[in-house]
């Protein structure tokens, strides 16, 4: 099948679904086209089976914002039109599932008849989606799109309960190449580079918005260390790193704290931490907790949106309450404190996160998109 990929292509857990989703379908003989205004992070491979159009907005001096979504669906029907695509999928409802309903009505004067599938993400619903700027194009994108789905029951639900949806919500997971991350010693993973060998290693990875609660990070990590000899990795960068750094030089832990801005080495870093932390206001699924487990780190998260269909509590990690800095703590150190306990939370991770091996999960869009195509 050809397929048109709509999706950001930034380090947000949508851009990074959405290009290993295309990534998977080429290699199971699909041809995927990425639609986007820049190279998404993760795609490093280009081939005959992957292509990238890129979304072009020009300056000019009459537009206050620049047209992006005008630009996307004209790229969209040319993309449709030059390479006999057969199904639009598009990632994060604003504003990809707006231009894609647009690029198909344009198409359809033109007597091309072409599916649309819309895949929710989280903020899209929960917070940008919902203000009133944005909440009447994002209910008709939803009601307009062939087929919908979202990453998690959780954010189904928060659909339901804030648009008035007309549409059935599949939900497919967000998945992980389990494969891709054998089991590995510490001594694969050069741990000693970055911690001794009596020290913890908790990570923490995120954009470093305002919804993922960094601080509580901080505070989480300054009370473990009272108790555990250990590191902090704060990996991300975002409009909240600067507050994360005061708070760390205010309670004097600078020298147990590393910020180490955005990474393209994620699963190096995950490698080697012990725990995970993840305190977010809201969160769809938490593809971040997923990475943690898959490379055998328990996560320690609030008990919000998806984050309990990823996480399972007392095996994987604990949930706590958001904003419960001092459950988060304990329950840290119990687990970081004992290194019997710790080894059996890292084995319980890694086998709660094969439940969304990618094998099991990519076929269930591929048959969405056979029923899209009997639809359309
Ligand atoms: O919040 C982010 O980190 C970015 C955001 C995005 O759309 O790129 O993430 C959302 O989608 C991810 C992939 O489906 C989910 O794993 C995240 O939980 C979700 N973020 C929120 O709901 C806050």
């Amino acid at each position: 099948m050809k397929i048109a990929i709509v999706c950001y292509p930034t380090f947000g857990g949508s851009g990074v679904v959405a290009t290993e989703l295309g990534l998977a379908l080429s290699k199971r003989g699909h041809e995927v086209h990425f639609v986007t205004y820049k190279q998404p992070v993760r795609l490093e491979t280009i081939s005959s089976h992957i292509r990238f159009h890129e979304v072009n907005v020009p300056e000019y001096p009459l537009f206050h914002y620049q047209p992006y979504e005008l630009a996307l669906s004209s790229k969209l029907v040319n993309v449709v039109k030059n390479y006999g695509i057969e199904l639009l999928h598009v990632h994060y409802a604003i504003p990809h599932a707006y231009a894609g309903y647009m690029a198909k009505k344009m198409l359809e004067e033109e007597g091309i008849s072409i599916p649309m599938v819309t895949t929710l993400h989280g903020t899209d619903i929960t917070l940008v989606g919902n203000h009133p700027f944005y909440k009447p194009a994002v209910t008709f994108s939803i009601n307009n799109s062939d087929i919908v789905t979202s990453v998690s029951k959780s954010l189904k639900e928060d659909t339901l309960k804030f648009f008035e949806v007309r549409k059935e919500i599949e939900v497919i997971p967000n998945f992980i190449d389990v494969s891709k991350f054998q089991q590995k010693t510490f001594t694969d993973c050069q741990r000693e580079l970055m911690a001794h060998d009596d020290e913890k290693i908790i990570t923490h990875v995120s954009n470093f918005r305002k919804v993922k609660r960094v601080e509580d990070v901080v505070n989480i990590f300054f009370e473990i260390q009272k108790k555990v000899k250990a590191r902090l990795m704060m990996v991300g960068e975002g409009p909240e790193r600067e507050s994360a750094e005061k708070l760390v030089r205010e309670l004097d832990i600078r020298d147990r704290v590393l910020f180490l801005g955005q990474s393209n080495e994620i699963d190096k870093i995950l490698c080697f931490s012990d725990l995970f932390l993840l305190p977010s206001e809201t969160e769809s699924f938490g593809l971040a907790a997923l990475e943690a487990m898959v490379h055998s780190v328990p996560v320690i998260s609030s008990n919000t949106g998806g984050l309990p269909e990823v996480n399972i509590d007392k095996f994987s990690g604990y949930l706590h309450d958001v904003g419960d800095v001092e459950a988060m703590s304990k329950s840290a150190i119990s687990i970081l404190e004992d290194q019997e306990v710790l080894v059996k939370f890292k084995r319980q991770a890694r086998e709660a996160a094969e439940r969304f091996d990618i094998n099991e999960i990519v076929p269930m869009y591929e048959d969405l998109y056979e029923k899209a195509l009997v639809k359309a």
